[in-house]
């Protein structure tokens, strides 16, 4: 009996000194160092800085998709551009690739409450929609994804903004956590509006479409520094 508090001793010293050494995985790295659970998270060749400035590992904590993390199997996938096209469009993941395309260092904010600073690069999101001549009454973007996730946003924001779709995080192919092959940067908007694993880019009329989230209580605009939800 003696032996077996002694052992429940010796394992609780263990486990606490176990807690001590690792940090919580959900803490954010402080500013003066990266926690032990956030380098982990860091790929193999990832940038972990851009111009100076520290960059956050791609992959987040933990994942909130809806369906878990997609496998998309290159050989056979594609990105559609139709909808109220007169040039409706067809791309492989190299056709894509192949296009002009700009970097960007962007921070992503969750409605979870963590954010992430990456520097993404892909291609614009003007020269996909113009590739398909879209008509006059255009004016929201819905983007289609391999699990079946939806979100949208209106034409004119994207083209102000000039967003972009991304292939690349931190210098490397994004990680099937990060949407691969692509994510919408949907920059200055929650993070429910980067839609990954793209697989469909519709040009539509319907300003009051609603998406997966937005469909269930969140703000169709997901401006960031306004509330997220109703
Ligand atoms: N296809 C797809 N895209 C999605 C989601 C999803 O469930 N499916 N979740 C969204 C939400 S709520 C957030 S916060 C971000 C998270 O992106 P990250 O975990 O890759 O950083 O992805 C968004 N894009
Ligand atoms: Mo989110």
């Amino acid at each position: 009996m003696k032996r077996f508090f002694v052992l429940l001793l010796i394992g609780f010293l263990l486990l606490s000194g176990c807690a001590v050494k690792t940090p919580p995985v959900q803490e954010p790295a402080v500013p003066d160092g990266i926690s032990a659970a956030t380098m982990e998270r860091y790929r193999d060749g990832e940038w972990m800085e851009y111009n100076g400035e520290k960059l956050d590992p791609a992959v987040g904590p933990r994942d909130n998709s809806i369906k878990g993390i997609q496998q998309v199997d290159i050989a056979t996938y594609s990105l559609t551009v139709d909808g109220l096209a007169d040039a409706p469009q067809t791309y492989t993941y190299d056709d894509v690739l192949a296009m002009p395309s700009e970097d960007r260092l962007i921070r992503l904010y969750c409605v979870e409450g963590w954010n992430a600073n990456i520097v993404w690069q892909g291609v614009t999101m003007e020269s996909l929609i113009a590739a398909s001549k879209p008509q006059a009454e255009v004016n929201t973007i819905i983007f289609h994804a391999v699990d079946g996730y939806t979100t949208s946003l209106p034409l004119q924001e994207i083209l102000d903004g000039n967003l972009i779709l991304a292939y690349n995080a931190n210098g490397i192919a994004l990680p099937a956590e990060m949407g691969y092959p692509f994510i919408f940067v949907a920059e200055d908007k929650w993070g429910y509006k980067w839609a990954r694993w793209v697989s469909r880019i519709e040009l539509s009329s319907d300003e009051s479409y609603q998406g997966y989230w937005e469909q269930r209580g969140y703000s169709n605009q997901a401006d960031l520094g306004k509330p997220s939800f109703g």
